[in-house]
């Protein structure tokens, strides 16, 4: 009966293996919580999301940058970018099963029992676990509207606003709550978004530092799994925080943490030549 939580896994689907054949998870008995861009630059989307999908009852999984433009091309083909590896996936026969699946999926978990919260990139810092949950309940009820999805997949791209307001309504709104959850590396005390910087801690801009370095943040003392920020190569010295994404499909590795013990393994695509 145990619980990992898996780093980004962006089509890397034999260091998965791996790992999972590591600590002999057992769909049957075990959980595994997905950090979010499942898919994605690496060599095997189709093959990952597949997978998954044959062990859906077994996952608790949040959605990522990656993941949301999956479902975005899936909806316009033209968002389809010269480096996205997705075209696989638009094509399969299954296709319908498996981004009704990922559709499905959360932007926000929280396990009350662990006071353990999931997202792919990051709580805003002003917001409480309590207005976050609501925050990212207003997208995911989007995503499982079909008449107010399309709007949402058009309007979710962009830097702008780069700060929360909650006077923001409409499609606008929708953005910078999904910006926060799934793209957020760098902002300011009051939660100005920079989306531009995606190297390490000490590449912020004047007057900004990592989501989870501000005080009103810290106070919180919430316990939060993440991914997205491969940068940090899986490490992030605040207490309650773990780091999953150690970059795997940039030449890094993957990182599968027990949830309750803390104890990591990691894998790399190169391990498995
Ligand atoms: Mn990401």
């Amino acid at each position: 009966m145990a619980t990992y939580a898996v780093g980004d896994l962006q089509g890397c689907l034999q260091p998965l293996k791996c790992l999972l054949q590591r600590v002999a998870f057992d769909p049957q008995r075990d959980t595994l919580w997905l950090v979010g861009d499942l898919v994605n630059r690496g060599p095997e989307s189709l093959e990952t999301l597949r997978f998954l999908y044959s062990i859906r009852d077994s996952l608790v999984c949040v959605l990522g940058n990656h993941d949301l433009h999956l479902l975005a091309a899936a909806h316009n083909i033209e968002r389809l970018k010269k480096n996205d590896t997705l075209q696989e996936i638009l094509d399969a026969p299954d296709r319908r099963d498996l981004l009704e699946w990922l559709r499905l999926q959360k932007l926000m978990h929280y396990d009350e029992q662990r006071d353990i919260a999931m997202v792919h990139a990051g709580i805003a810092p002003q917001w409480t676990l309590k207005k976050a949950l609501k925050r990212a309940a207003e997208v995911e009820e989007v995503l499982r509207d079909d008449a107010r999805l399309p709007l949402y997949l058009d309007g979710m791209y962009g830097n702008e606003p780069a700060k929360w307001d909650s006077d923001l309504h409409g499609v606008t709104r929708l953005r910078v709550i999904t910006n926060y959850f799934t793209r957020m590396r760098f902002c300011t005390e009051d939660g100005t978004l920079d989306l531009k910087s995606k190297e390490g801690l000490d590449s912020a801009p004047p007057g900004y530092a990592p989501w989870f370095s501000w005080p009103s943040r810290k106070a919180r003392g919430q316990k939060i799994i993440f991914g997205h920020w491969a940068a940090l190569e899986g490490k992030c010295d605040e207490p309650g925080l773990s780091a999953l994404d150690s970059g795997c499909v940039w030449g890094g590795t993957m990182t599968l943490m027990n949830v309750d013990s803390g104890e990591r393994h990691l894998c790399s695509c190169e391990d498995l030549k």
